[in-house]
């Protein structure tokens, strides 16, 4: 299903949610009792219970709910689509056939993570790719992982949640959150794909357990639809500050992250560096002290050490 963020029948959700006759949804949007009664249908087929007297009003929704996942997409600056699936491989290979568009899925039957690994995507997990038209070079979209990781973190900070650099979110050391920042297009002007996958409601796999979580082992009564609108809350309020605050965007990274101040074992594309995390710097790039002085890093995947 596809949903502009534009359409007013977005507008005519919010009257439902809170109740309205027929008559006076058709007077209030200058549209026909037809193309009111169509879209009370178009909810009820998507899992929306309403009541019909005296007036129209949502009752029950299902969970995730598209329409409010919308509203709340609509605050995200430069989005003018949402796509919404109940299967798909991955989001973030769909999201690059897209432009200035989200696109969700219940579940994934290819979920990406990086370097052509696997991300988990049993149903009931929140998986969203954003195809942003940013128009910025490629050695940019390190930042933007960076910035999804805050957003992330800052979503889900009542369950005591810290971003493990450079893509994770744990909570309690176990993997709730992945990030996959990608690009289309030309070297210094990239479109780009930011795709974040978060246990929700999923079960997880018996080979992942004893490293990774979904919030309902934390909190019985979460919801998907919860997550995503808070979710798009933090990220909108943070790219409406990007690039120009982004001093301030890494100040709150490291304060929500827990690899400052650790031991590290660094993977980087064979290289391997161990030594103590010192700092994050002004382009993303996690600086080390190891044996030979200090050492910055751009991408790689890291490993907490207990010496
Ligand atoms: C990531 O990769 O963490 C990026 C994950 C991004 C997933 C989202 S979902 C929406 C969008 N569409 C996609 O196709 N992808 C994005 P990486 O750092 O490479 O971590 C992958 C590793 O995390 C795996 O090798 C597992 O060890 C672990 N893992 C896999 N599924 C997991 C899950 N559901 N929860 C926690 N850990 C998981």
């Amino acid at each position: 299903m596809k949903i502009e963020l534009n359409d007013r029948r977005l507008d005519m959700f919010t009257e439902l949610k809170k109740g309205a006759s027929g008559e006076e949804l058709a007077k209030k949007f200058g549209v026909s009792r037809t193309s009111v009664w169509k879209f009370v249908h178009k909810l009820e087929e998507t899992g929306y219970i309403l009541e019909r007297r005296p007036k129209y009003r949502i009752v029950s929704k299902p969970d995730p709910s598209p329409f409010d996942m919308a509203l709340a997409l609509k605050e995200i600056p430069g989005l003018q689509n949402f796509h919404y699936f109940r299967e798909v491989d991955s989001t973030n290979r769909l999201a690059k056939e897209v432009e200035n568009s989200a696109v969700f899925a219940e579940t994934q039957s290819a979920g990406r993570g990086r370097i052509g690994r696997k991300w988990e995507s049993q149903r009931g997990g929140l998986y969203v790719s954003f195809s942003l038209n940013l128009s910025i070079p490629v050695n940019e979209i390190p930042k933007l992982t960076l910035l999804a990781g805050v957003a992330v973190a800052k979503t889900l900070e009542n369950y005591g949640a810290r971003i493990k650099w450079p893509n994770d979110v744990l909570i309690n050391d176990k993997k709730v959150s992945g990030i996959l920042s990608e690009f289309v297009g030309e070297e210094l002007s990239a479109r780009v794909i930011i795709g974040i996958g978060i246990n929700v409601k999923n079960e997880i796999p018996d080979h992942l357990r004893d490293k990774a979580v979904s919030l309902k082992e934390i909190d019985e009564s979460v919801s998907i639809t919860d997550v995503f609108v808070r979710l798009c809350r933090n990220l909108s309020e943070l790219m409406k500050r990007y690039p120009s605050e982004w001093e301030s965007i890494l100040g709150e990274w490291k304060g929500l992250s827990s690899t400052i101040g650790k031991h590290v074992v660094i993977d980087a594309g064979g290289r391997r560096y161990m030594g103590m995390a010192m700092d994050i710097d002004i382009d993303g790039g996690l600086i080390i002290r190891t044996e030979r002085g200090n050492e910055k890093i751009i991408s790689g995947e890291c490993f907490y050490t207990n010496y």
